[in-house]
């Protein structure tokens, strides 16, 4: 299980990375795996259909810490809405426009989650996934963000073999471009939640600082200001996750969200003094 800083690191970034937890031997089964291809799973199919039982997806997904983080993020039972194996050719000589996997999807109160899985030691020069933190809950519409180069602040993967990210459905990122001698291989798998998203995780330490800490970091590419809705997006995210809907940062949601229902009482005439007429 994921504890609530975990979460809220989440929250804040768009990604959770585990590095190098798949053991070698699985890491070495899955390189001719991969590079068979798999056939597509039609959208919206469990996982125990998806994946039969002792199958390498399923094994992958057992393994505790994999098995921890998905049950943290999207609960028990989520379906598989599609997967594929992403290559990056030696030397291809061009990269992936950074993008979302997804229509503009700016869920409040629900994500869905993409397992990234890397077989093989990612080095800088072999095409890793470059992503942008903290650029999953802006209105974007899938590849519009093709035309940003090198924002302030990007991640490009680098990680041993046996690491995997989560990623959360709107985070900006893109396979780089692979100069090296080595077919570079990921496996991606998107999940969606069956369940409401809430109190999902390790909840003990809900209400430390750490919590708050993490929700409210900034990342060097936000601008002055629409930076600052990015936060005001996490306390939306944060009060569905918690349940907790009086949570806020910096009371930006409270005033955005205060159209009061009270009627106040008429003013008779006695009261009214001060108008003229
Ligand atoms: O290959 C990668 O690193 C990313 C691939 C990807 O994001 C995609 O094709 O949607
Ligand atoms: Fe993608």
């Amino acid at each position: 299980m994921l504890s609530s800083q975990q979460m809220a690191r989440f929250v804040a970034h768009g990604s959770l990375r585990l590095d190098g937890i798949v053991p070698p031997e699985m890491n070495e089964e899955a390189l001719p795996f991969l590079a068979a291809g798999l056939p597509g799973i039609p959208y919206g199919t469990p996982v125990p259909e998806a994946y039969p039982a002792d199958s390498f997806p399923r094994r992958l997904l057992q393994i505790p810490e994999v098995a921890g983080a998905l049950r943290s993020l999207v609960g028990p039972d989520p379906l598989v809405d599609h997967h594929a194996v992403h290559i990056r050719q030696a030397k291809e000589g061009n990269a992936q426009p950074l993008h979302g996997d997804a229509i503009i999807d700016v869920r409040t109160d629900a994500f869905d989650v993409q397992l990234m899985y890397y077989p093989q030691d990612v080095t800088l020069e072999m095409g890793g996934t470059l992503s942008v933190p903290g650029s999953h809950l802006r209105r974007t519409n899938e590849t519009d963000t093709g035309r940003y180069q090198n924002l302030l602040g990007q991640s490009r993967l680098v990680c041993p073999a046996g690491t995997v990210v989560f990623v959360h459905h709107g985070l900006w990122h893109g396979g780089r471009r692979n100069d090296s001698d080595t077919v570079r291989y990921m496996f991606k798998i998107r999940f969606n939640p069956t369940v409401r998203q809430q109190l999902l995780w390790g909840t003990s330490d809900l209400h430390t600082p750490a919590v708050r800490e993490e929700l409210t970091r900034g990342f060097p590419w936000y601008e002055q200001a629409a930076g600052r809705l990015e936060v005001h997006n996490r306390a939306l995210l944060w009060r569905q996750l918690t349940g907790d809907d009086r949570f806020d940062l910096d009371h930006w949601v409270t005033r955005v969200t205060n159209r009061p229902t009270a009627v106040a009482a008429a003013r008779t005439a006695d009261t009214a003094g001060g108008e003229s007429s």
